[in-house]
């Protein structure tokens, strides 16, 4: 018989003492928008092909991509939901050029967390039913409560964050994060819109058996990592290694959680920085991966420490299973 799944994610958000610090009720209450606005937003996705939510809005974004109309939603489903509950005193979406200033229902600026967000990533893939997720990061401003939210709310090394997870609008919706003390998965049941604890305490094994990274830039790539690639594919021991890409960063980092392997977005010679952005991407990923006892770094330095400069800055990204990493990082050391 089927596994009953009974702690609710609401019964976990306030029966974990020690998971939080003295702030627990407000990042409880924090993390329950999110949570409310994944529901806004996965049950749009299920609709998409019954109503005209698919395609483009014909706009672009700071980066220059364009638009879907999901995006767009996801982007208004989860700014409003933080907006109003006077937690947040500032967002920086990768829907949005500047940060977003939230002086809070007061006007005097006491909200005490920043969030950084991806709402909609992996959008390429909306319009042919792929799993698409949303990615979030939480932080202390660092900015004097009272005074309006700093540019430096933003910029803090992914080692500040007090909170991280994703949700994925897959099969089933999922949303999976952590406080700092390990990483939990939870599964929405549609029927009753309730997250139930499908995956305590994910670990990531220490080796896999799936590399993940898009071959189509292959010639563009790095020696070190061309090598690696090689390398995965030679037949040798437990290799070749089996190679598996789905082209939406949360379905690729929830296998990766899941399965071990490694997931890389290397940089190229048309992209420096590669294509994650630092903040509300690589950074959030980088911390769950960490908490499940995983390894990310952008080939040479752990992501966590990387001071950003800029809001959407981009970095090159090497995550998974430990053994993995860590291999490829050697092939990237020896690259001359
Ligand atoms: P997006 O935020 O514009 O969707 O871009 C990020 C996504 C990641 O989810 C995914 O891993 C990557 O871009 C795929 O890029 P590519 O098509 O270059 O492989
Ligand atoms: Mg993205």
């Amino acid at each position: 018989m089927a596994t009953q799944r009974t702690l609710t994610l609401g019964e976990f958000l306030i029966g974990r003492p020690g998971d939080f610090e003295y702030e627990n009720a407000e990042l409880g209450r924090l993390l329950n928008a999110i949570r409310l606005a994944g529901k806004v937003v996965g049950h749009e996705i299920n609709r998409a092909g019954l109503v005209d939510i698919t395609g483009t809005m014909g706009t672009t974004n700071v980066q220059g991509e364009e638009q879907k109309k999901l995006d767009v939603f996801a982007n208004e489903a989860f700014i409003n939901t933080l907006t109003n509950r006077d937690i947040v005193c500032g967002i920086v979406s990768e829907e949005n050029d500047a940060p977003i200033h939230i002086s809070g229902a007061d006007n005097r600026n006491r909200n005490k967390y920043v969030v950084v967000m991806d709402p909609l990533d992996g959008s390429s893939n909306i319009d042919v039913n792929i799993t698409v997720g949303t990615i979030f990061g939480i932080y202390h401003r660092v900015s004097p409560i009272g005074t309006p939210v700093t540019l430096e709310d933003f910029l803090q090394p992914g080692n500040m964050q007090v909170a991280a997870g994703y949700i994925a609008y897959g099969t089933s919706t999922i949303m999976v994060y952590t406080t700092g003390n390990g990483v939990n998965g939870f599964t929405l049941n549609p029927a009753i819109g309730t997250y139930y604890l499908s995956h305590p305490n994910i670990q990531v094994p220490e080796t896999g058996r799936i590399y993940s990274v898009n071959e189509g830039g292959y010639v563009h790539f790095p020696e070190g990592v061309k090598r690696y690639i090689k390398y995965c594919q030679a037949e040798e021991g437990d290799r070749p290694y089996t190679s598996r890409y789905v082209g939406s960063m949360v379905a690729d980092i929830h296998r990766t959680l899941l399965q071990g392997g490694i997931y890389m977005y290397p940089k190229s010679s048309g992209r420096e920085a590669g294509k994650l952005r630092l903040l509300y991407e690589s950074n959030p990923v980088a911390f769950l991966l960490e908490q499940a006892g995983g390894r990310a770094t952008d080939g040479f330095q752990r992501i966590l420490d990387l001071k950003p400069t800029e809001i959407h800055q981009r970095t090159p990204f090497f995550g998974g299973s430990v053994e993995m990493v860590k291999k490829a990082e050697a092939f990237l050391a020896t690259e001359g």
